[in-house]
């Protein structure tokens, strides 16, 4: 029998973050995670981090590298008919920007400073179940280097991800679930050359949507939209190229450098809110609670923003017995939430084709063109883009 005061599910960067920051509070936590630590280090998603989520990583410790090797970007290129219209983010938000570092690389970062740091985390744990998380002890059953092992806690944290055990711990008639999927994809690689532009480009096309966003100076980002139930087999290294090279190109001077594919996968579209976020001694954080489209570049960050109220409101409960923020964890993470559900629902409809509809397409056009054209309409883009600073959404001290 292992008894800790929080329970972590999940070894994703919601369930990283949240124990580093329990640790600093001096709040004991175990992280229990399905996957092996090699998996988790290499499993190629997000690449964006606000700019709060940036700050975030370095004042708990973990963001040497990430300044060392992140790119910092202060503008990102809308592009569509032909054109490229760059969005100054910078300039419109009082100097905030994002950083452009690979997911895995922050994994690798939390990981290598949990295990200097001792805490207490087990990789490739089975059948992990949850009990009693209406009462004030619950418990985690888990299968261990063959054992069947239980984990004695005060509170349990939800962080394993969209398709874990934890969200259909919670009764059906005790949770509400919204959601929209999109009729398309996203097929994505990782090019071994180097982006032909420094920052990130959006491209609305005809033909559907492209972007192009990058890992490193000698690594590129590619997505471009495919139809929903579309698999890899019919997509050959050549058929990708000539895809983006059409829907990235522009007049003038610009091509995109191919280089050996490294990576690729098909990522489905949709955009998923549970509410409430929490039950009993049970809080769900990060994918667990909530799923958007990756047009906005939020998945990872909404995340990090969760598990900074969870930590903060769990530090009212140990430090001063007061249990208020706690219960007010899931509303005030909504907040956030649907807000940033609203942006990538946005950025979504704005680039993405739909097949069928002119009408929209037209509007799709002239929303670009306002948007690019109208200092109102670029800075709403931009300051949702680098991100709403975490205190506005009533984020606890
Ligand atoms: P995560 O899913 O990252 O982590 C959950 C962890 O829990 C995993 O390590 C999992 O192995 C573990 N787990 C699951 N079930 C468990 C169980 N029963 N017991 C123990 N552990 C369990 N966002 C972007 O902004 N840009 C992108 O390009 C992008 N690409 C993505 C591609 C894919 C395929 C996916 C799925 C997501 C992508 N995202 C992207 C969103 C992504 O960044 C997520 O928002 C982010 O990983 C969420 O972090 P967590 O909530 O920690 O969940
Ligand atoms: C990425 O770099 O993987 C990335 C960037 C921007 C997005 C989505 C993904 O909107």
């Amino acid at each position: 029998m292992l008894r800790t005061q929080v329970g972590i599910i999940g070894a994703g960067p919601s369930g990283l973050v949240l124990a580093r920051m329990l640790a600093l509070r001096g709040i004991e936590s175990v992280i229990l995670e399905s996957q092996s630590r090699a998996h988790c280090e290499q499993r190629a998603r997000a690449g964006v981090l606000e700019h709060d989520a940036a700050n975030l990583l370095e004042d708990i410790g973990v963001g040497e590298r990430l300044r060392r090797e992140g790119l910092v970007h202060e503008g990102i290129a809308l592009r569509f008919a032909g054109r490229d219209h760059r969005i100054d983010m910078a300039e419109l938000t009082g100097g905030r920007t994002i950083t452009v570092y690979g997911q895995h690389e922050v994994i690798k970062d939390l990981i290598a400073a949990a295990i200097d740091d001792e805490q207490p985390l087990l990789f490739d744990v089975e059948n992990v179940s949850l009990h009693d998380i209406e009462s004030n002890a619950p418990s985690i059953q888990y299968r261990h280097a063959g054992e069947l092992r239980t984990l004695e806690c005060d509170v349990i944290a939800g962080c394993d991800g969209f398709h874990g055990v934890c969200r259909p711990s919670i009764p059906a008639n005790a949770i509400r679930s919204y959601s929209r999927t999109y009729p398309f994809a996203w097929l994505g690689i990782l090019s071994a050359s180097a982006p032909a532009s420094h920052e990130l480009v959006y491209a609305r096309h005809e033909r559907g949507f492209a972007l192009q966003s990058m890992r490193s100076p000698e690594i590129t980002r590619l997505y471009i939209q495919v139809p929903p139930n579309d698999t890899l087999e019919h997509w050959s290294d050549d058929h990708i190229w000539s895809e983006l090279n059409t829907r990235l190109a522009i007049d003038g001077e610009w091509s995109l450098n191919e280089g050996p594919i490294t990576q690729r996968g098909i990522t489905p579209m949709r955009s998923f809110v549970a509410d409430p976020m929490q039950f009993g001694r049970l809080f769900l954080a990060g994918d667990a609670a909530h799923i958007v489209p990756p047009t906005g570049a939020k998945g990872m960050n909404l995340a990090l923003a969760d598990v900074r109220v969870l930590a903060a409101a769990l530090g009212a409960f140990y430090t001063k017995g007061d249990m208020r923020p706690l219960d007010a964890y899931s509303a005030t993470c909504l907040r956030r939430v649907w807000n940033v559900q609203r942006f990538s629902a946005w950025m979504t409809q704005l680039l993405h084709r739909v097949d069928g509809d002119p009408f929209a397409a037209r509007t799709q056009l002239a929303e670009l063109e306002y948007v690019t054209s109208s200092r109102a309409a670029s800075t709403a883009l931009a300051e949702n883009y680098v991100g709403l600073p975490f205190e506005l959404a009533g984020v606890l001290a």
